[in-house]
């Protein structure tokens, strides 16, 4: 595909060796949409609120999206950055890219200026589709002053009411008509390769710079039929999806895609709430969720009293961050349903403990690898492997972890071993049973709630602030979110600064609230390594004396 000429391919043998083995089969996301409504026509597909779709509406409005974004000019490998909350257009929106090659860049509803704009020129956005209002923020506006800034030309699509003239009215564009065979047929003649990139990821990083992984299709349906088969899922199975839509976990693992590909149906839900969670279990007969652990805790609290009929539910699958195994203990009782525990990446390898797992599997592991194919290595500082049992970094590879971030050859090099092997920067152990344990991480990272904020790109936003000479970006321990930022900063002489006027600063410098420090703390002297780089082991301390 010569428009993402940055994409980082398996090797050759690898790829046959993949294809042989039947891990790829040669099929791209959007062509089991008309499969799927001719086998399962009236059944329903898809809901969110009001709005139920069956396979068939879901084949015909993503059709009708299609030809009319491709009538905009988007075409096979065109990217579009994609920032809609949980709701069917999300849905629609997704596979009418599919059906055209258009590659999905998954953004999340609080990113601001900072995240579009990086990632929209990274990727060369051609579109930006967002929602009009969204949690009283203008998401229309904010589309159009990052169009404004992006080196190429590029459309606002809007999903929402009160669209300007000058951006496009997705909820026109989706307005049907009839004639939806001779669609189809012109459709078919665009679909793209199965080995092209069917979406990128947005990866949590260590760095400021942007990166994002593609996700062929090839590789993320073999994720997700794999994920399908370690969850279960089937006909029967009711997805009730409650985290952010563009997050890997909610959308493939298996979540969304899993839950269409199995023949079941996917709910949607703007929030984790739990009054709205327990609503709708009990009104749609929700089978499987997924949560990460602060919104799981968040639950079992309410659970008690919420007088909701959960019985539904059979499993929970909770990942993202670290989970204590007093707490795991306590979800499946909590919510009546068993848990089913997930380490998994944006950038590849999936773990689940299975459905039927031990309790001391489900409650004190992250489970194993969903393929056979699936290489995992634990490494010590030097990458060297550890002796079996002990901690270290996980390295991966395999038919599902691409062997690279897109367009970033320099990052590659240090995120990637020369093997194609993938640095996690997460410290694991793995039992004699195979199932991998997650002990912390060596990466630079701060993990607030599942979200995942790179130390360095706060760091960089930091260090513009006029009164901050050093800067260094820690992981503050937190009951509910598990992790919190704060910056420590050493400021120029005469200067002062306080969290507020830091926050207003990196707010209007365009960066999603999540990020945004929560503490900061004025040093006269950051301490340093002998290589020279904030110490954050001593910071980390230092931080935890003053808590
Ligand atoms: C500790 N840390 C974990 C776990 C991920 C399923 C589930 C999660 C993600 C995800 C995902 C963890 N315990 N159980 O994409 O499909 C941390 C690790 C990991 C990083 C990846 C999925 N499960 N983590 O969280 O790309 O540090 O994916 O490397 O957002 O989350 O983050 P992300």
């Amino acid at each position: 595909m010569t428009k993402l000429d940055g994409v980082v391919p398996w090797p050759s043998d690898l790829a046959h060796a993949y294809r042989a083995a039947g891990c790829w089969q040669g099929r791209t996301l959007g062509s089991y949409l008309w499969e799927w409504a001719e086998e399962r026509g009236d059944r329903i597909a898809v809901i969110d609120g009001d709005h139920r779709l069956t396979y068939l509406d879901l084949a015909v409005r993503a059709d009708v999206l299609a030809e009319r974004l491709s009538a905009l000019g988007l075409g096979r490998g065109d990217t579009v950055l994609v920032q809609l909350p949980n709701c069917w257009e999300f849905v629609v929106t997704t596979l009418a890219c599919w059906r055209l090659g258009v590659v999905p860049v998954m953004m999340l509803p609080p990113h601001r200026e900072y995240e579009l704009t990086s990632i929209g020129a990274h990727v060369r956005a051609g579109a930006l589709i967002v929602p009009g209002l969204w949690r009283g923020y203008d998401h229309q506006e904010l589309a159009h002053r990052v169009r404004e800034t992006l080196p190429h030309p590029a459309r606002v699509l809007v999903v929402g009411d009160d669209v300007r003239p000058d951006s496009v009215d997705v909820r026109a564009m989706l307005q049907t008509d009839r004639d939806v065979e001779a669609r189809r047929h012109r459709l078919d003649r665009l679909a793209p390769a199965p080995s092209d990139v069917a979406v990128f990821l947005l990866s949590g990083g260590t760095t400021g710079v942007p990166k994002v992984i593609g996700r062929t299709h090839d590789d993320y349906l073999y994720n997700i039929r794999r994920c399908a088969a370690a969850c279960g899922f089937g006909h029967d199975t009711v997805y009730l999806t409650v985290l952010p839509a563009g997050h890997n976990f909610p959308l493939a693992n298996p979540g969304i895609l899993g839950a269409l590909y199995s023949g079941g149906r996917a709910v949607l839900l703007p929030s984790p709430r739990p009054d709205l969670v327990f609503e709708a279990i009990e009104e749609e007969g929700v089978t499987a969720t997924s949560a990460v652990p602060a919104v799981a805790l968040k639950w079992m609290e309410a659970a008690a009293t919420s007088g909701r009929d959960l019985s539904s539910l059979r499993h929970v699958h909770v990942g993202g961050s670290m989970l204590s195994q007093e707490v795991a203990a306590r979800i499946g009782p909590a919510l009546g349903c068993r848990l089913q525990q997930v380490y998994g990446m944006a950038e590849g390898l999936i773990c689940y403990t299975p459905v039927d797992a031990p309790d001391e599997v489900a409650h004190a592991t992250q489970g194993s690898p969903i393929s056979p194919f699936d290489e995992l290595l634990v490494v010590g500082p030097d990458d060297v492997p550890v002796p079996p049992g002990e901690a270290g970094e996980l390295l991966t590879r395999g038919p599902y972890t691409p062997r690279g971030y897109y367009g970033v050859p320099v990052q590659n090099s240090v995120s990637f071993t020369p093997d194609g092997w993938y640095r996690t920067g997460d410290l694991v152990r793995i039992t004699p049973e195979g199932n991998v344990v997650v002990c912390g991480r060596v990466k630079d990272q701060i993990n607030r709630g599942g979200e995942k904020i790179s130390a360095g790109e706060i760091e960089m936003l930091v260090q513009e602030l006029p009164q901050v000479a050093e800067v260094a970006a820690v992981a503050m321990p937190d009951p509910e979110l598990g992790e919190r930022v704060c910056v420590f900063v050493r400021l120029r002489p005469g200067h002062e600064l306080t969290l507020a006027e830091a926050a207003a600063a990196l707010t209007a410098r365009g960066l999603a609230a999540f990020k945004i420090p929560e503490r900061l703390e004025v040093l006269d002297d950051i301490p340093h390594t002998p290589v020279g780089k904030p110490d954050k082991k001593a910071l980390q301390k230092l931080l935890l004396n003053r808590l």
